[in-house]
């Protein structure tokens, strides 16, 4: 009997706020247009999205739970997508803030950042004139001296307050040692088995977006987590539809989406999320495999369902 092909799924990040700033015409960033184009995402074949959201009047980070009270709703009506919201905030944010979105719309999944890290893309403030709002480019340039937090007590928090909503968290690890952060807090009972890790390759103070930091990121995941855990892999920038492309053939899932990286090709800005969902799903069906639909995706995670969310 022919064996059955393996189900990849593809999370798509769709607007970001950490490091993604507005200056492409292609990033959402109004509750209209992250709406319009998390569907569309869904639809191109995402059946997680990672949502964010922006202030509409400046494109600014926001976990203000009514930003993200002015999308959700129309996404889930018009989707049977998992909803990931994010627990990323601003590099400012207080991590009582950062769940605020989560504790209010106990969404099916969230994110959770698995250590402190340096988080800069001050790089970015050299390759561009113009701005498109007034905060950026402070913003971008001071990130050379700022620390993404998440101590061991933020993580606590987190998976603390929202036990109760019964989320899966995407274990966002940066590094290798994100990993062992991740089984120390587990050998303490904050998170059961299976775990969904998000592998993040190419932030500037995370691990480098080689193949072969992809491969001893998996294997030290092996040796920390034996079968109980799914991952994923995302990688940020020009990494991005390359090691999506390899992590899938190594069995993993993939994650792409303006939040990660502006562009569909070599120097061509995305105009949109759906067209990098489209692409990715192009590549993974070409090799051989088969996208996973929300509910295969649900299955695959052990998420709550759909219908337990509370928006
Ligand atoms: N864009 C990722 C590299 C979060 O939302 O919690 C960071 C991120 C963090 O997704
Ligand atoms: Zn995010």
């Amino acid at each position: 009997m022919a064996k059955p092909q393996k189900k990849t799924i593809i999370t798509c990040a769709v607007t970001g706020a950490i490091h993604t700033p507005t200056m492409s015409d292609g990033l959402p960033y109004t509750a209209d247009d992250i709406a319009g184009q998390a569907i569309a995402a869904a639809e191109a074949g995402a059946s997680i999205l990672h949502l964010h959201a922006r202030d509409p009047n400046d494109g600014g980070v926001s976990m203000d739970i009514d930003h993200f009270g002015a999308f959700l709703p129309r996404i889930k009506q018009a989707t049977n997508s998992v909803v990931n919201i994010s627990t990323g905030g601003s590099l400012k944010t207080t991590i009582e803030k950062r769940i605020a979105p989560a504790m209010r719309y106990s969404p099916e999944m969230c994110s959770l950042n698995m250590g402190s890290m340096n988080f800069s893309f001050h790089p970015l403030a050299k390759r561009y004139d113009t701005w498109k709002f007034d905060w950026e480019k402070e913003y971008i340039e001071n990130s050379d001296s700022y620390i993404f937090r998440n101590t061991f007590r933020d993580i606590g928090v987190v998976a603390e307050n929202l036990a109760p909503h019964d989320i899966k968290f995407e274990h966002e690890c940066y590094d290798v040692g994100h990993l062992y952060n991740l089984r120390f807090c587990m050998d303490i009972g904050l998170f059961k088995a299976p775990i969904f890790l998000q592998f993040v390759f190419g932030i500037l103070g995370g691990i480098g977006p080689e193949v072969d930091n992809l491969i001893f990121m998996k294997r030290t995941a092996d040796r920390l987590f034996g079968d109980d855990y799914r991952w994923s892999v995302l990688g940020a920038g020009a990494a991005q539809m390359p090691l999506a492309t390899t992590g899938s053939q190594m069995g993993g899932h993939v994650r792409v989406g303006l939040e990660d990286s502006l562009f569909i090709s070599r120097g061509k800005l995305a105009d949109n999320n759906a067209q990098q969902v489209a692409k990715i799903k192009r590549i993974v069906e070409d090799l051989g495999s088969q996208v996973a639909t929300p509910d295969e995706a649900r299955d695959i995670l052990g998420l709550k369902g759909g219908d337990r969310v509370n928006f």
